[in-house]
């Protein structure tokens, strides 16, 4: 027998479509009801774009986030005499980011300065860990001399970079928001800061209770001895990430787009046969999946762990990609018709190992082409799958349907024409943290491409029989030309068959079905046409 380490099968890659070559030309960047820019959109070459509207405009509403600097944002703070008196929060992060800052001790009595309600809840000692224990004193010091004080510049900057209270992508809302990466930077060094209002209760009825956490305190906690292994690492993506953009600010843009759609394909119904498709054990959807629409394998709060004690592939990306981190200021969280649409979001971080083997493997320089708003050829699409603890409950028509819905709306192009349309680089969507079954999950995400008109990329991720059985049944479906409405049917008729018992697993696999219901009736057709041959 042959010992094989890699497998790679179906169409050759260099088939597919992937941007910039496939791409259909874009519109001129013009902002609208449903889309937001934070700038003027006349890019100058090597300078970031000019923020829009030119002085800063407030709406400290339900419709907006609430902006650290808005004149609205209060704080009840000791007048001297023992008396609690309002006062402009801004100010008081101002004069406070504004003092010494030469330790973590200090950062933190800095942070919870214009956050006291916390000053007895709030744990630190990940952060001193970090700078103490994780990296040596001569990058403390550099941190504390150099690269703090820009980000405090940078953070303060809030009303002249953005120049408007962002909008809410909420529930059920197509919208989308334009914006620069140093506009995500400075928010991004908010949230290092812990500047935002309203998103640090934790209650149920709390007005930011749909939405991510924010705040990077979570990722300053300690763990049980000082800082913990996974936080270290992700404090290096980060602090990274941070002199980087301090050393050299980016002048590109990206794009984060809510998308919902109503009108979802009547699954029993469809008629498409599936795409052409590409399964890989190696590679990564990040490192190769360039030019296609990349899956995020997602929590319905946008970023799942990234700032707590996730690891896995969502909050990887996050970290790699920080950009995409600041999704969480402003994303509620995602219902089972929407997904979230990162365009251009810059790679800055390389990494090894994952979840407890995660190490930050250095500094990466993303030279991925941009597209005419100055965006990043990088498209990457969050969809959060279900978390099964039963695995067949999997297989219940409810699921499956709820499951190709999500993929649908993931990989839907608008009106795109398909020829315009990337192919999607995906793998083990919801089959890690989320308990599924990769053989179930890699139908229902071909089935969910056909409708949507692209071919996939599969990333099984090391699994070389499980690229081989998804490549062997895909050829299967193609021989027999059945379609993703016949396949609807099969899940559901093993669904009935081998799933409502009691006994835990089924005796036979969804895909040995599959082989098995065609194979059968295949050979009765056969037996029936010798009988009828002469
Ligand atoms: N490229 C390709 N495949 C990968 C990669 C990668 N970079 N990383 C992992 N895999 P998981 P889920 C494979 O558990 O089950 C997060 O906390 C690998 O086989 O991240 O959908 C989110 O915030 C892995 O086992 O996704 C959610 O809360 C499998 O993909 C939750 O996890 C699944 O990765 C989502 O869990």
């Amino acid at each position: 027998t042959m010992n094989r380490t890699r497998v790679c099968k179906g169409t050759d890659i260099s088939e597919l479509n992937t941007t910039p070559g496939c791409a259909a030309q874009l519109p001129t960047l013009k902002g609208d009801k449903q889309h937001i820019v934070l700038f003027r959109p006349h890019l100058r070459d090597g300078d970031s774009p000019r923020p829009w509207p030119d002085t800063y405009r407030d709406h400290w509403d339900p419709d907006h986030v609430k902006m650290p600097c808005s004149k609205e944002n209060l704080y009840p703070v000791d007048d001297g005499s023992g008396q609690k008196k309002l006062r402009g929060r801004w100010e008081l992060i101002q004069e406070t980011l504004l003092g010494e800052i030469k330790s973590s001790l200090d950062l933190e009595e800095a942070i919870l300065k214009y956050n006291s309600r916390y000053s007895n809840r709030w744990d630190f000692r990940g952060l001193h860990g970090y700078f103490t224990e994780v990296i040596d004193a001569t990058e403390a010091i550099h941190f504390f001399n150099k690269t703090l004080p820009d980000l405090v510049r940078l953070a303060l900057q809030l009303p002249n970079i953005c120049t408007q209270a962002l909008p809410l992508l909420k529930k059920q809302e197509n919208m989308s928001i334009t914006m620069s990466q140093q506009q995500i930077a400075c928010l991004l060094a908010n949230a290092f800061f812990c500047t935002f209002p309203r998103r640090n209760a934790k209650q149920r009825q709390s007005e930011y209770a749909s939405y991510p956490d924010i705040n990077f305190v979570q990722l300053f906690k300690g763990g049980r001895s000082g800082v913990e292994p996974r936080k270290a690492e992700k404090l290096k993506c980060i602090m990274n990430y941070f002199q980087r953009i301090t050393t050299e600010m980016p002048t590109g843009t990206v794009t984060f787009s809510r998308r919902v759609l109503h009108d979802l394909p009547r699954w029993d119904k469809c008629s498409e046969e599936l795409p052409r498709i590409h399964t890989t054990s190696c590679g990564t959807i990040e490192d190769d999946g360039l030019g296609m629409l990349q899956v995020d394998f997602a929590n319905k709060y946008i970023g799942g762990g990234v700032l707590g004690w996730g690891c896995v592939q969502e909050e990887i990306r996050f970290m790699i990609c920080p950009e995409m981190i600041i999704s969480r200021l402003f994303t509620e969280s995602l219902d089972n018709n929407e997904c979230l649409v990162m365009t251009g979001c810059e790679r800055y971080s390389n990494y090894t190992g994952y979840g407890d083997s995660f190490l930050w493997d250095g500094n990466f320089k993303d030279n991925t082409t941009r597209d005419s708003w100055g965006r990043i050829y990088t498209e990457v699409v969050a969809i959060d799958a279900i978390h099964f603890s039963n695995p067949k409950d999997q297989f219940k028509p409810g699921m499956v349907k709820r499951e190709l819905d999500k993929a649908y709306v993931g990989y839907y192009g608008d009106d795109v024409l398909p020829r315009h349309l990337s192919a999607i680089a995906t793998g083990n969507w919801g089959c890690g943290a989320f308990r599924g079954d990769p053989r179930l999950k890699a139908l229902i995400q071909l089935m969910a491409a056909a409708v949507a008109k692209r071919d996939l990329v599969y990333f099984t991720f090391n699994d070389v029989k499980l690229a081989e059985d998804i490549y062997n049944m895909h050829e299967y479906i193609k021989a027999g030309g059945l379609s993703v409405g016949e396949l609807w049917s099969a899940i559901k008729e093993f669904h009935e068959h081998f799933c409502t018992g009691r006994k835990k697993t089924a005796p036979l696999t969804l895909y040995q079905y599959i082989h098995r219901r065609y194979s059968d009736s295949d050979s009765s057709t056969g037996e029936d046409d010798v009988s009828t041959t002469p």
